[in-house]
């Protein structure tokens, strides 16, 4: 398989100035002219290569000169090369495509009666051939002309300069953007939608309009999206200085999407489960993650829009800030907290993984087969986590002084992401040299810490950093690192560390930190907001966790300490059932109360003690133990919930109790949220008790529940149960939600994640069930992905067959939407950090995958990868 490297970028042989595009829609076949004015640059150059794939070519003109097939240009596998020396040119293209056929979602694609575009990364060439790519920045004027009146809605970006009405038969709609971009950020939706409109008036007084579309009958769920970019606009103005910039911002929202949104110039097209939202049909995460999306995709107009980057290995300029701002946006809307825990789940639990796995690859990846292979946790969430130590090393300030002299610098360019750090560095005099390594080296580095004593009077922490080898990368660099942290001695008193801002900067293999204190156990709380995205390695005791627990002075170092409690008692039971301690459950009973009531005596808000009650996933801890056993891992980490929830059986009783007390009508608002995610949370860790009174409690909780918040909270609960309970919720939810889409990917999740003993079987009817479809990604991800990633006890079966199910799957999804299928394969990806006997199974049906003929190249290159 061909494989493009960083190295090998080349500057175009020639841009774009202009382009008219003209759609003549058909579901079966739409008409597409490209009118493009064209420059060379390379004036050597008479060869013009243009990206093309799945199109028919009906005739290429350059001025007023029909092209001949061989003399003029020649047909390739992925495009046409045209032979030409002329300085500037204007070529005209027109082809047809098929929308109603496409069904990668990639390109334009006809789904539920509306078409669509999707062009990132490289979709545009699915729609006519142009030189589709990120450095190649023109300015679009689309025409798009319906024959069905059913088509009330024909969009694309900037700015609509014409409608002609429906008029003998047809109408055209013409859109003009004034601002140059590249192919991957145009954008063409039509059809039927319902309309929700807004205004936003910017800081210098420019109103703009703000239009939002759904399907008919949704209206009711889309001021959430509204409300939410209005935020995202002034939060934008406020922290970083940014306008708006059209007179117009579209939002669409689709139920065929491949990922979760697209920041498409002026006309974002959406995935319907980021953008619908009501009490009744949404939870409070539901919520957060819309707003948390739709300020994603509006922070890309300036992170992605006006300063693009110049080629797809530099994807993480765009995405890792954004993300970034994201965060930090996220953080300021609700809780700083919940906030950063849930930012660094996802980098424990996914990107650590990824990283260790054959796909490990640099936030700035050198090499590429499938470009959206590379769309990826680690260029995005890894990404901000970079972008986040940037922010901590030159502060506050310096980090916006950067951000200003990044726009002053190259609104309007593609760029690469040293151009992001050298504005970064020259605008606050800092040497950035050593941190750029971040951009260049895979894995997670492990910071192993150990105490040491000095002499009578002082303590040394020692500090050593290990990078090793991964993959594509033998020799390995030792990496700036950031660890704040504080330290405590065996009463809980803090020590004075003397460093700045709590943090120890290692910029170098190892460092050592002399505490003025006599020689004692000291207790270091590490890594304090997760200020790098590195591995801690320290032993602990459990009473040093508890002093942590007790004695630390943020919220953030009492959760992570209370988290690695839980991890280091899921250790001990899970070699215990290896044979190494007979007393293990004993032991557990004592450390758990210990811990339990170390959690009773804590004052802290609900979402905090929400967080501190929350064990870790059994997905977090597979980096945590070598070639583990995922189903004993599995029981060993339900035992530890079974005590605790035994344990603190009355103290959330209490607290649930108390939650659930005077319900006041539904609103995203923190202090609602909080409350009712300690209440959620006390419910579902109460169902893992032996006591009888729960399961009342429950089926109560569903019956009363106003919103989806409570519903869905009673719901998981009675899935802990496995009483008849759960079924009969299941049906009744059914009945209720079965036809809307987005609330059905719900229950399709609760099924998928199931505990049957025959859950493959039922997993075939699903299939079955009216509402899925092979089609829609949603209902994919919802069902095999919950299945995959989640069902531990289904997927990981000893027989293998879970694997068999999962590959048998993906072969026949690969025809139809081949990003999809390689997204779903992640859980095969991570072989190697399983028990052999799993190993070899999943090896298995790697190998059967591989001797599949005409597999794409999204699955291809992971199967190599992991194979090799
Ligand atoms: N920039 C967008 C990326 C995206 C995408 C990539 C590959 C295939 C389909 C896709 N849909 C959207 C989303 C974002 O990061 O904002
Ligand atoms: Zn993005």
């Amino acid at each position: 398989l061909l494989s493009k490297k960083r190295r090998d970028y080349t500057p175009p042989s020639h841009t774009i100035e202009t382009v008219d595009l003209r759609f003549e829609l058909s579901p079966q076949e739409t008409k597409v002219t490209a009118v493009s004015t064209i420059k060379r640059i390379d004036t050597q150059s008479s060869v013009l290569f243009l990206d093309g794939k799945d199109l028919c070519l009906q005739s290429i003109k350059i001025d007023d000169q029909i092209l001949t097939e061989n003399d003029d240009y020649k047909m390739l596998d992925n495009g046409l090369e045209l032979y030409t020396s002329l300085a500037t040119f204007t070529l005209t293209v027109v082809n047809t495509i098929k929308p109603i056929e496409n069904t990668s979602l990639e390109g334009l694609y006809y789904s539920n009666n509306a078409y669509c575009s999707q062009c990132e990364a490289e979709g545009f060439r699915k729609i006519t051939y142009f030189l589709d790519r990120p450095d190649v920045l023109a300015i679009f004027t689309v025409s798009i002309v319906s024959t069905a009146e059913a088509d009330t809605y024909l969009l694309s970006n900037g700015n609509l300069i014409t409608d002609t009405g429906f008029e003998n038969g047809e109408r055209t709609c013409v859109w003009e953007d004034p601002f140059p971009k590249p192919s991957y950020l145009f954008a063409l939706v039509a059809g039927h939608f319902d309309k929700l409109v807004d205004e936003f008036t910017t800081q210098s007084g420019k109103k703009i309009a703000l239009e939002l579309f759904v399907d008919e009958g949704r209206l009711g769920q889309g001021q959430h999206a509204l409300d939410s970019l209005k935020k995202a606009m002034s939060w934008d103005e406020q922290n970083y200085g940014l306008e708006y910039d059209l007179d117009i911002y579209m939002i669409v929202a689709v139920d065929f999407f491949n990922m979760g949104a697209m920041e498409n110039k002026g006309l974002n097209v959406f995935n319907s489960k980021f953008v619908l939202a009501d009490a009744h049909t949404a939870t409070d995460e539901d919520y957060f993650n819309v707003e948390a999306v739709i300020a994603h995709e509006y922070f890309h107009n300036w992170t992605g829009n006006r300063v693009t980057c110049r080629d797809w290995f530099q994807l993480s300029l765009k995405e890792g800030l954004t993300v970034f701002r994201d965060q930090q946006f996220s953080a300021d809307m609700y809780s700083d907290l919940v906030t950063r825990i849930s930012h660094v789940n996802v980098m424990r639990e996914n990107q650590f993984a990824e990283d260790a796995g054959p796909m490990s690859h640099p936030i700035r990846p050198d090499e590429v087969v499938e470009m959206s292979n590379f769309y990826t946790v680690t260029v995005y969430n890894k990404g901000a986590e970079v972008i986040r130590m940037l922010h901590t090393l030159l502060g506050k300030a310096g980090f916006r002084k950067g951000m200003d002299e990044y726009f002053a610098r190259h609104d309007g360019q593609a760029v690469t992401c040293d151009d992001f750090v050298n504005a970064m560095q020259d605008a606050n005099g800092a040497d950035l040299s050593h941190f750029k390594r971040w951009y260049s080296q895979s894995g997670t580095p492990r910071v192993r810490v150990e105490q040491a004593s000095t002499g009578d009077s002082q303590t040394t922490l020692s500090f050593t950093q290990i990078n090793t080898p991964t993959r594509t990368q033998a020799q390995k660099q030792d990496l700036y690192v950031p660890i704040k942290l504080e330290c405590f001695d065996k009463n809980g008193h803090k020590v004075d560390t003397r460093l700045k801002n709590d943090t120890l900067v290692m910029n170098s293999a190892s460092t050592a930190l002399v505490l003025d204190v006599p020689n004692e156990q000291i207790t270091p709380s590490l890594l304090q907001d997760f200020s790098a995205p590195v591995l801690i390695e320290y032993d602990y005791t459990l009473s040093q966790l508890l002093i942590i627990i007790e004695f630390a002075g943020n919220d953030y170092a009492k959760w992570e300490a209370s988290h690695n409690a839980y991890i280091m008692l899921i250790k001990e039971i899970y070699n215990a059932a290896n044979g190494a301690n007979n007393n293990a459950d004993m032991q557990l009973r004592q450390d758990i109360e210990k811990l339990a009531t170390a959690i009773k005596n804590l004052t802290v808000a609900p979402e905090v003690l929400a967080q501190i009650l929350s064990v870790p996933s059994a997905e977090s801890l597979y980096s945590q133990i070598e070639k583990v056993d995922p189903i004993m891992l599995y029981h060993a980490r339900h035992k530890v919930v079974v005590q605790l929830s035994n344990t603190l059986h009355h103290f959330c009783i209490r607290h649930y109790l108390r939650l659930s007390q005077n319900p006041r009508p539904y609103a995203y608002e923190k202090q609602q949220v909080n409350n009712r995610s300690l209440k959620n949370t006390c419910l579902h860790l109460l169902a893992h008790s032996s006591a009888e009174t729960v399961a009342p409690l429950i089926a109560l909780q569903y019956k009363n529940a106003h919103n989806m918040s409570d519903r869905l909270g009673a719901l998981k609960a009675a899935q802990v149960t496995q009483d008849d309970t759960f079924d009969s919720l299941m049906i009744a939810f059914e009945e209720q939600f079965g036809d809307d889409a987005v609330v059905m990917d719900k229950w399709f999740a609760m099924q998928a994640k199931s505990s049957k003993t025959d859950i493959l079987a039922h997993l075939d009817l699903l299939q079955a069930h009216q509402q899925y479809s092979i089609k829609n990604p949603n209902k994919v991800r919802s069902l095999i992905g919950s299945f995959a990633f989640y069902n531990t006890l289904g997927f990981h079966q000893i027989d293998g067959s879970g694997y068999k199910y999962l590959t048998d799957y993906l072969i026949t999804l690969d025809k139809v939407n081949p990003q999809i299928a390689s997204r779903l394969m992640t859980p095969l990806m991570q072989f190697s950090r399983y028990a052999s006997t799993n190993q070899v199974l999943i090896k298995a049906q790697l190998n059967r995958l591989y001797g599949v003929k005409g597999l794409s190249k999204d699955l291809f290159e992971k199967i190599s990868k992991a194979l090799i």
